[in-house]
């Protein structure tokens, strides 16, 4: 069960994240404002309490929050994201995250170790971690580190396809993964019920479980219809605007 989440509202800057898709254009900012008040919602209406922080300018990609940490239960990892327009968002959640973790608590993943939470599928106490562009094997290393420190496990994923590895594949719990890609045949995730993803619809492959709800990008009907009929209540929340500049629904939120 989680019951907080952390996001934060996106910036006028957005229009200048990281994109590996500059041909969908820019975010509008008015609707990615509408389309994240939507997500807020979904997340409040799944019983977590939200902490909203205020834009931040000075990051066009600070609304993608799960990427500047991952908290678990018992500990949270402050990442080394490895786009240098991204470094600096870790620091500033910090604040936050220090509401909710002890400081003995709080870990920090140092150079030349990088790792981006989009990186990192909680499955109960173990960890999948995406070795990718973004995550490197030594910030996997010092990561499974802290997480054995804390009496969990972590594996690595190495990834070529995806931004992140949950760009690819998620899990919403009772053992189920949706996969996407390279991950379909992907033996770490044999023995999971798996939801495979087709190409066209490979973006939904991204989706959040929350407390017994999985939340699903609009635009997605296949996706959508196999979560429902895998037996999950579903809420379907618009994510267009941040789709043109990589992000899911996932690395809107930071959820614990
Ligand atoms: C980036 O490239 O870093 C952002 N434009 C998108 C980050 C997406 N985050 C995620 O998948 N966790």
């Amino acid at each position: 069960m989680f019951t907080n989440a952390i996001v934060r509202r996106p910036c006028r800057a957005i229009v200048h994240g990281i994109t590996s898709s500059p041909e969908l254009g820019k975010p509008d900012i008015e609707l990615a404002l509408k389309q994240h008040d939507d997500y807020i919602a979904a997340l409040k209406q799944c019983g977590v309490k939200v902490t909203v922080l205020e834009p931040d300018e000075a990051y066009p990609d600070s609304c993608f929050v799960e990427d500047t940490a991952v908290l678990t239960r018992k500990c949270a990892i402050i990442t080394n994201p490895c786009a240098d327009s991204r470094k600096g968002e870790p620091l500033e959640m910090l604040p936050a995250i220090r509401r909710f973790y002890e400081e003995e608590t709080i870990e920090y993943i140092k150079a030349p170790g990088t790792l981006e939470g989009g990186d990192v599928m909680m499955a109960g106490d173990h960890f999948y971690i995406g070795q990718s562009n973004r995550t490197n094997a030594e910030g996997i290393r010092q990561f499974i580190s802290i997480l054995n420190k804390f009496g969990m496990t972590g594996s690595a994923v190495p990834l070529s396809t995806v931004l992140h590895l949950k760009t690819g594949v998620s899990y919403i719990e009772n053992n189920t993964v949706l996969v996407s890609g390279e991950f379909i045949d992907d033996t770490r995730f044999a023995s999971f019920k798996r939801i495979t993803v087709a190409p066209d619809e490979a973006y939904a492959s991204n989706c959040v479980w929350i407390n017994g709800t999985v939340i699903v990008p609009a635009g997605y009907p296949n996706v959508l219809n196999a979560v429902k009929t895998t037996g999950y209540k579903t809420i379907v929340v618009d994510t267009s605007e941040y789709r043109k500049v990589d992000g899911g629904l996932s690395c809107l939120s930071l959820r614990f």
